[in-house]
């Protein structure tokens, strides 16, 4: 690595490292080609941590130029169990990195620092670890079509995977989209999102330490109208995977439809949680605060709208209340005691102010919220945001309606069954929802009335990297995680043995 393509740093913590600033392609650093460069802010203080280079579209020609001769020469003649160890020992690399990793994420992101360290890089090695074990289990099928025929089916991988990926789990979304498409034998390019570029160029290191052969994994950091639209319609790039908001999910797919990709989408959720009178009302009210409140409220599962049956509205309101105001500590993420940081940029600080406003307009019930947060009091900076609660919301008011992907809840109740999950359904969204009751025939009843792609019974983002994770309606198309998520990196070809004869 040339010197100018990276630079030494020491974060808030304490921790000095080495951290890459260009582009990651072929497994060598790259300046970009327009000199255009990212400048990383920490949303804690507002203060810049460093530039990267931004990628422009001739250098998304490069990365993909480079992904597709490893997808025609070294990756296509690695074996699936050497696919699988190079995944094993990518996951290996990441845990023994963890804190560093953390660290910069911390930094970069404002997410808490125990949490990036304990739950995001666990998931990330987790997943890599899944996949590792997937790789070489990757099989198609014999179909019986009677004696005269032998009909059988090859899993192939796509070919050359472009991955946009958003800044609220930076690795974890690197994660979820590399451990499937690699396993499957396909070779990426991956975007992260400009807001948060650090922790992959130094994860970047990992994948060519673990041995992957060069331009099997490259990382293009850049703007998402740059170098997102230039993968997104580039003509040798076969699939496109993203997470990110819906709107741009739509932008991709037009963009995508001129070469008529393969696409897999994961966007905005404004999902339900319900929680019927026969509830075991302390666990509703715990599972309530981190499905809304945890990562900042920046999840697109968050559980954003709770929908409370009439019998013990005004008991769950009070109760979630006090749960949030002792919970949801707000301050710096390096300390271990913080449970909300900073959002992750002036522009998601600025959204969520604008939403506070609107329901106070709008004539809703502010229970918490709309103070200044800790940090402010103390005359500090950085895009902390109180954490907000609204009671008494109706399903026409725009913050029942919109994703506001902050610390920002909205309570309605509702009378009968029929009734909580019309207001539940009435969404364009159909990522997460989750339904508290003790009766274990309606728990099941309304899991499949939802209009989700995923349902928690009685818990909240209980999610896992073995379980399919995705969205209907304006929520996304396709599936991530588990075995499914190995349908989205693979073409079935059918295979027709002719063993008659012409008559
Ligand atoms: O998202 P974008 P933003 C939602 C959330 C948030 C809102 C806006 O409500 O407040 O989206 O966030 C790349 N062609 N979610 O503006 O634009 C971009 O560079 C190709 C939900 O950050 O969707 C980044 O890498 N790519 C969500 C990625 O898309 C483009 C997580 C996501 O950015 C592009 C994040 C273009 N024209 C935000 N424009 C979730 N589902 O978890 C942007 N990008």
């Amino acid at each position: 690595m040339s010197d100018s393509l990276s630079i030494e740093l020491t974060a808030p913590n304490g921790k000095k490292y080495t951290q890459p600033t260009g582009l990651f392609i072929n497994n060598e650093w790259h300046p970009s080609s327009d000199s255009t460069k990212i400048t990383s802010i920490n949303p804690s203080t507002e203060t810049e941590i460093t530039s990267v280079h931004a990628a422009s579209a001739s250098d998304v020609d490069k990365a993909v130029a480079a992904a597709r001769k490893a997808f025609k020469t070294t990756w296509r003649d690695t074996t699936s169990t050497e696919r699988g160890e190079l995944l094993y020992k990518l996951s290996t690399l990441v845990e023994e990195h963890k804190e560093v990793l953390a660290t910069i994420e911390t930094w970069d992101n404002g997410k808490p620092y125990t949490v990036a360290r304990d739950e995001d890089l666990a998931e990330v090695a987790g997943t890599l670890r899944y996949y590792a074990g997937w790789a070489d289990k990757v099989q198609g099928s014999v179909i019986d079509t009677g004696a005269n025929k032998l009909a059988y089916t090859i899993r192939e991988p796509v070919g050359v995977c472009g991955q946009i990926i958003p800044w609220n789990y930076p690795l974890g979304m690197a994660a979820w989209k590399l451990g499937p498409a690699l396993a499957c034998g396909n070779t990426v390019v991956l975007k992260p999102a400009e807001q948060t570029p650090l922790s992959i160029l130094y994860f970047a290191n990992l994948v060519k330490e673990a041995g992957f052969p060069p331009g099997v994994v490259n990382v293009v950091n850049g703007y998402g109208k740059v170098a997102g639209a230039a993968l997104a319609q580039h003509p040798d790039v076969d699939k496109i995977a993203f997470t990110g908001s819906t709107a741009t999910g739509k932008e991709i797919m037009k963009q995508a439809s001129g070469t008529m990709k393969n696409i897999t989408l994961e966007t905005g959720g404004k999902s339900p949680l319900l929680v019927f009178e026969d509830a075991d009302l302390d666990q509703a009210v715990k599972w309530s605060h981190v499905g809304i409140m945890s990562n900042m409220g920046q999840i697109c599962t968050a559980t954003s709208r709770i929908l409370v049956q009439e019998g013990v509205y005004d008991k769950f309101v009070e109760a979630f209340k006090q749960q949030v105001k002792e919970v949801s500590v707000v301050g710096d993420p390096f300390d271990e005691s913080t449970f909300q940081g900073p959002q992750v940029t002036k522009a998601q600080y600025d959204k969520v102010r604008s939403y506070i406003e609107a329901g106070k307009s709008e004539g809703a019930k502010l229970v918490l919220g709309d103070t200044a947060p800790k940090p402010h009091e103390d005359g500090g900076k950085g895009w902390f945001v109180s954490p907000t609660v609204f009671a008494d919301v109706k399903s026409s008011m725009k913050i029942f309606r919109e994703e506001v992907f902050g610390p920002f809840v909205v309570i309605a109740t509702f009378k009968t069954e029929e009734e909580g999950l019309e207001l539940a359904n009435n969404t364009t969204y159909g990522l997460g929802s989750a339904v508290f009751t003790r009766d274990i025939a309606r728990a099941h009843r309304v899991a499949r009335r939802l209009e989700a792609g995923m349902v928690w019974i009685n818990s909240s983002q209980d999610s896992d990297f073995r379980v399919p994770f995705g969205g209907v309606k304006q929520s996304g198309i396709g599936r991530e995680l588990g075995e499914a998520g190995l349908r989205a990196y693979t073409n079935e070809k059918s295979v027709h043995v002719n063993l008659g004869t012409w008559l």
